[in-house]
């Protein structure tokens, strides 16, 4: 068992992540952690870079460019206003900010005043948001006033109710009752002296949630940096480049694979789509010349094809990443295909490790592969069912240890049990087969979760919602592959004896539970039994498995 110092150090400040002191050593003398903070580089850049572009978005209806020196000022402004409230350095702040400018001044506004961030996405409800809260004991609660006509006014209001130890409230836009963050007044005597301690817990970013809710990951300034900084040097990102934040911007992949603080930390600039379909960053990529971009596999494929006929010029791309979820060798040929640049295949997780296909590989291996992993500090094991180290060329589950890949989470006992060997390897619970060259091709997964266009779905939370339902006698939840998504989830019901819950009030029924909208059940099929097959299956798992392949074999017998 990794020493779980998190949940024994939760209330202390900083937050660590406990690598053996021998990695520790290790990961300095390779140069991979070079002491380096969050609020030290940009500060940096600030200087370094002032009057180039930092970040052009939307704030409201108004389209931005901060330049380094602006972006600079605006999180000294935050980090100033976020201590003038009362919060402390190590309080933790829950940050729910779609993609505008203001996400990178809040979060390194926090950052710089020695708060933690932990990251939720805008499609997240009340009870997502309260579980965040909860489980990282925060005291704020940073968000918009409106975004994809959604008031996160009234859910700050519900999640507060629930959640009384989230003492402040914070509101890009017009904030009611709340705090402005636009109000909040530059008071340099305010600010820490000094930077934080590259070891510690920079922010908490959250799991795709396999198994029950999601988790929270403590990232550390020495960590992250590295995954970001080698993650330029492989896609090539420089001060010259323009990167494209199109994926909802809290995202681990548009963050820094090398993501937006890889552009930032390379002194380049980053665009904002609003949100991520070719009608709303077409034209921006066409206004600021933007040269690279991450895309989900289903979004890549929709670019490709609206690219044929789109009246906007996407010469300047020369990179475009793949990853989130499985992109096959045919999906790949289109994508290359359709939006006439490099593909670059990205295979990553929030906890940690990143793989990428290199620029100048084969198109075998681009088409072919996700890639191998950013650090030769990245350690790799495939194992079998015994946990066995198997040989190339064999498939089994994927487990790493490393630089960048985290050794406990937030505050979860339970989840580091089973997600660590004893020595610190992560369970990643991906299924993957490793080539002579060392390059991971993603076969499946060991987890029963729902990879719908990216979004990462855990069954077993849904099955829980299903069964609160008061008609609802048994529920279980499975993928089914869908030409779109990729994946699409699909809830097999037992209804009550004598109800008969329709499919529409069941898909009501997560929208008044305040869970995201990605979760509910594409499809909700009623069943009066799991059928004789699935009699005597003892694990959920095995159930889940047996009603997949059952309706496959239904699908396919009705064509
Ligand atoms: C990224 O991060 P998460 O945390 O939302 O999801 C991680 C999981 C992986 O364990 C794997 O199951 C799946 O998403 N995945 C892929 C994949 N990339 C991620 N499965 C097949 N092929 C790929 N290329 O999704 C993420 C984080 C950083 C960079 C890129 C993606």
């Amino acid at each position: 068992m990794p020493q779980s110092s998190t949940s024994t150090s939760r209330h202390q400040y900083p937050l660590k992540q406990e690598w053996p002191a021998e990695l520790v050593q290790k990961y300095r003398e390779a140069g991979y952690w070079r002491g380096e903070t969050m609020t030290g580089f940009l500060r940096h850049n600030a200087s370094e870079f002032a009057e180039r572009i930092a970040i052009a978005g939307f704030s409201g209806d108004q389209w931005q460019r901060w330049t380094y020196a602006q972006l600079w000022n605006k999180v000294e402004t935050a980090a100033a206003g976020f201590l003038a409230l009362g919060l402390q350095p190590g309080d933790r702040v829950v940050v729910q900010i779609g993609n505008m400018p203001e996400f990178y001044s809040t979060v390194f506004g926090l950052f710089r005043a020695g708060l933690i961030p932990v990251y939720a996405l805008p499609a997240h409800r009340h009870t997502e948001i309260v579980h965040f809260a909860r489980k990282a004991e925060a005291s704020a609660y940073v968000t918009m006033q409106q975004y994809e006509q959604f008031d996160y006014r009234a859910l700050a209001r519900e999640v507060q109710a629930q959640c009384p130890a989230l003492e402040h409230v914070v509101i890009i836009g017009e904030a009611q009752e709340f705090h402005a963050f636009h109000g909040f007044k530059a008071q340099p005597g305010l600010l820490p002296t000094q930077d934080a301690d590259p070891q510690a817990v920079a922010f908490l970013q959250i799991s795709g949630g396999s198994t029950g809710l999601s988790k929270l990951i403590p990232r550390t300034h020495d960590d992250y940096i590295y995954s970001f900084r080698a993650s330029n040097e492989i896609c090539n990102i420089t001060e010259r480049s323009v990167y494209m934040v199109a994926l909802p911007a809290a995202h681990n992949f548009p963050m820094s694979s090398p993501g937006a603080f890889g552009a930032l930390y390379a002194g380049a600039a980053v665009v904002l789509s609003p949100n991520p379909s070719p009608e709303a960053a077409f034209p921006l990529i066409a206004q600021e010349q933007v040269t690279a971009v991450g895309l989900v596999p289903p979004l890549a494929l929709l670019w490709a094809q609206a690219a044929q006929s789109s009246a906007y010029a996407l010469t300047s791309l020369q990179v475009v990443q793949v990853g989130g979820a499985k992109l096959t060798p045919e999906a790949a040929r289109r994508v290359i295909g359709g939006l006439q640049c490099q593909l670059q295949q990205v295979f990553g997780m929030a906890e940690g490790l990143v793989n990428y296909t290199r620029l100048n590989d084969s198109e075998e291996t681009i088409i072919g592969t996700q890639g191998r992993p950013i650090s030769p500090g990245d350690e790799i094991l495939v194992v079998d069912d015994h946990g066995h180290p198997l040989d190339s060329g064999k498939t089994g589950y994927l487990l790493t240890r490393g630089p960048y890949t985290l050794r406990a989470y937030h505050n979860d006992d339970a989840a580091n049990a089973r997600s660590f060997t004893e020595d610190g390897f992560y369970r990643t619970g991906d299924v993957v087969l490793r080539t002579a060259e060392g390059y991971l091709i993603v076969q499946g997964r060991a987890t029963d979760h729902i990879n719908r266009a990216g979004e990462k779905i855990s069954a077993e939370e849904i099955e829980d919602h299903l069964l609160a339902h008061p008609q609802v006698f048994d529920a279980t939840v499975v993928s089914v592959p869908d030409e779109f998504l990729g994946e699409r989830s699909c809830a097999f019901i037992i209804a009550k004896a004598g109800e008969q819950p329709r499919a529409i009030e069941l898909k009501q029924w997560f929208k008044t539970r305040g869970v995201a909208a990605f979760k509910i059940p594409d499809q909700i099929v009623f069943v009066d039994s799991f059928g004789t097959t699935a009699v005597g299956k003892t694990s959920r798992k095995e159930l889940r498995a047996t009603l997949r392949q059952n309706l496959l074999d239904a699908e396919k017998n009705a064509k």
